[in-house]
């Protein structure tokens, strides 16, 4: 190696991953070490549309950058480095898809055995999988991911398998690191945060983390929380679980979230509030945020974007002030749902001819 090479390689520093970067504030035993795939240090990303629309500072936390293309892989290298550490052998989850392809991939990386719950014909293509193609067993379910979950806790109880859904405090954990980066990023914490809301551990990790960095002095305040659920999937906005919860937006298909309580905790304090969307508000969020940032992300990762357009609808005012929202998954996660309404493909299909092509685009 040359030695300019060489020196190139000592001047450059690589994100160690969110356990690492963050150990001291995070309650992991001591001494564990991180299996990691450097997940964690994703972007901020501004969004000049919704600033325009808004009057506000409006940025993207873009969770697809992750390495399994979501924000799970936050809590999954803490749940999976104290799973490892503690003895065992093999992990199970429930999912509707992100939590499974994120346990496969670590589960792997550790040489645990990855064993998945999802209920049967609502998970996409492209999760699947990951979760096949890490070495997962996947049991499909007939049921909702709320049975999935009852069955993982009842699996994890009878039988020697660590349970790593995000009832496992740990996960919180990993995933409240993604609040330390916004506020090193920013600065201080933002005016307002908006995410989607499932199983609702990311809103109560959020909460952690802030509260934790107000705490330590890291940041002078904490921002109003704002969840978004669809409206067939939306518990945390009715009072009620949802028995048969139903939405496109497959990874928030959840009618009986288990952080229930945190997630109520973190709205009361914050002061803020849970919202229902309907598929076409989240489905034509999902569309125009790629159109105008270029950001592509999944049905459900589109729901604080679709909430804030409501919002400004409805004569919600956000001038002036920062505003994050968190986009969960990449959009390359499901590609089906996102394709749908687009009519189909082969309408431009024509002869290898540039007359034939500047017709068909329009040019011609
Ligand atoms: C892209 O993978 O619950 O409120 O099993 O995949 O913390 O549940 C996924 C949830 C938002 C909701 N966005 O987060 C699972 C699962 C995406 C998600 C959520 C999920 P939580």
């Amino acid at each position: 190696m040359s030695s300019a090479r060489a020196d190139t390689l000592t001047r450059t520093r690589q994100w160690r991953g969110v356990i690492e970067e963050y150990r001291s504030l995070l309650e992991i035993p001591a001494g564990t070490p991180a299996i990691t795939l450097r997940e964690g240090g994703t972007p901020l990303v501004r969004s000049d549309w919704l600033s325009g629309l808004s009057g506000a500072e409006v940025w993207l936390k873009v969770e697809g950058d992750n390495p399994t293309g979501s924000f799970k892989d936050r809590g999954m290298t803490a749940a999976i480095s104290v799973a490892k550490h503690e003895g065992a052998e093999a992990v199970v989850c429930a999912s509707t898809g992100n939590t499974s392809a994120s346990m496969a991939a670590y589960a792997a990386k550790a040489g645990l055995k990855p064993l998945v719950l999802v209920p049967a014909g609502k998970i996409s293509a492209g999760k699947m999988a990951q979760a096949i193609l890490h070495g997962a067993q996947v049991i499909m379910v007939r049921g909702n991911f709320d049975t999935c979950l009852q069955l993982a806790r009842a699996l994890a109880w009878d039988y020697p398998v660590a349970l790593v859904n995000s009832v496992n405090p740990i996960r919180l954990e990993g995933q409240k690191t993604a609040a330390f980066e916004i506020v090193d990023f920013l600065g201080d914490a933002p005016d307002h945060h908006l995410l989607p809301v499932g199983n609702a551990g990311n809103v109560s990790a959020y909460w952690l983390g802030y509260t934790q960095y107000r705490d330590l002095a890291m940041a002078t305040r904490t921002p109003v929380m704002h969840g978004f659920q669809a409206e067939g999937a939306a518990p945390l906005v009715t009072g009620e679980p949802f028995p048969d919860p139903e939405t496109k937006a497959t990874a928030i298909r959840i009618g009986n979230p288990a952080s229930w309580k945190l997630a109520e905790a973190a709205r009361e304090e914050s002061g803020g509030d849970f919202t229902a969307l309907s598929d076409d508000q989240i489905l034509a969020a999902q569309r125009e945020l790629a159109c105008q940032d270029g950001v592509f992300v999944e049905p459900a990762s589109a729901a604080g974007v679709a909430g804030m357009l409501q919002a400004l609808a409805t004569g919600t005012s956000y001038a002036g002030s920062t505003v994050v929202i968190t986009v969960t998954g990449h959009g390359l996660k499901d590609t089906v749902t996102a394709l749908e309404g687009f009519g189909p493909l082969v309408e431009s299909v024509v002869d290898a001819d540039v007359r034939a092509a500047a017709e068909a685009a329009g040019l011609a």
